[in-house]
């Protein structure tokens, strides 16, 4: 009987050192998260979580930072106290962060900017991964050239959240287009937040404010889907036979709207982005060199029935293919 317990007692032991080996070697990655504002939002995060597991290595703390700022700087300077190994930003502003990346540096943290954009010296941070959001802006400008053919148009837009690269950037690359054509006229552009509630407000204030308008432009979908609620409300048509609506993300629910013709272009940006950002983590421990950016590519789409050399034709194998 004693050998059994003997036995036993050894056997627990071993595997005690096993778990505590194995949970040693986890790499420990803090990420912090812009919030949960939108659709891609949500598929981001679910990335992370199927790709950061336990068995691929590593251990993933994810917060969300609700498109607070100064809770994101918090996090960040929490996970260098908890000395993790790799940590993780997708930054809700581009400013306001060389005093926390200089810190990650000085604690010898490798540090990833994931997504969105820092306005800091790429010196302050190992590496970036995200798409071309200006390009995006760009995309969705030329698309529109090229539907209207020379046509005037009075244009609203309804913006990202202030502040952050992916509205910034967007904005910039439109507007790098719309400079071209004086028959524009951008009657308005306001901060919807990347969300439906906040599409829905500033559409509700633009149908009052602006009686006459053709095209509504939409940071993501989610203000697409409400500033077609505002529209609904107030009587108006959108789509091949009424206001023109573009959008960015190209999510599922996105390119199904597209697909039914009542957003006319919407230009994709990629969440599907952890494996990525895993790959440079894996690179980075095994000593090689990484790039300074990872470019996530992405196209454009626009409804059926519309001839397009900038972006591509809804079709339902197109829809059909979509992984978020
Ligand atoms: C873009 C991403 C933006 C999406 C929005 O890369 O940061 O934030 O376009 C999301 O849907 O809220």
């Amino acid at each position: 009987m004693k050998k059994i317990l003997a036995l036993v007692l050894a056997l627990v032991m071993v595997s005690c050192l096993f778990v505590t080996a194995h949970a040693d070697e986890l790499l420990k990655i803090g990420y912090v998260q812009v919030g949960h504002e939108s659709d891609w939002r949500m598929a981001n995060t679910q990335n992370y979580y199927d790709v950061f597991t336990k068995e691929a290595g590593f251990e993933l703390e994810l917060i969300d930072c609700d498109n607070d700022h100064a809770r994101q700087l918090q996090e960040v300077r929490n996970f260098i106290t908890k000395d993790f190994d790799y940590i993780v930003i997708d930054p809700i502003q581009e400013a306001g962060w060389d005093d926390v990346l200089k810190e990650i540096q000085e604690a010898g943290i490798p540090c990833i900017i994931a997504d969105r954009a820092v306005a800091a010296s790429s010196d302050l941070y190992t590496t970036a991964v995200g798409t071309n959001m200006t390009a995006e802006g760009e995309t969705a400008g030329l698309w529109l050239e090229e539907y209207l053919a020379g046509k005037a148009a009075k244009i609203l837009v309804i913006e990202g959240s202030t502040g952050s690269s992916a509205a910034i950037g967007r904005a910039e690359g439109f507007n790098k287009v719309a400079a071209n054509h004086p028959e524009w006229e951008i009657l308005a552009s306001q901060d919807g937040d990347f969300t439906q509630n906040g599409g829905q407000a500033v559409m509700e204030d633009f149908i009052k404010r602006f009686p006459e308008f053709d095209v509504v432009v939409c940071h993501n979908d989610n203000e697409a889907y409400g500033a077609m609620d505002a529209m609904d409300a107030a009587g108006i048509k959108y789509g091949v036979d009424g206001k023109i609506i573009i959008s960015f993300d190209a999510t599922k629910e996105g390119l199904t709207r597209t697909l039914a013709g009542k957003i006319l272009c919407n230009v994709e940006c990629n969440p599907i982005q952890a494996v990525i950002v895993m790959n440079v983590i894996n690179a980075l421990k095994a000593g090689e060199q990484v790039e300074k950016f990872t470019l996530v590519p992405d196209e454009g789409f626009c409804a059926p029935g519309i001839e397009s050399a900038i972006v591509t034709t809804m079709t339902d194998e197109v829809l059909a293919a979509r992984k978020y």
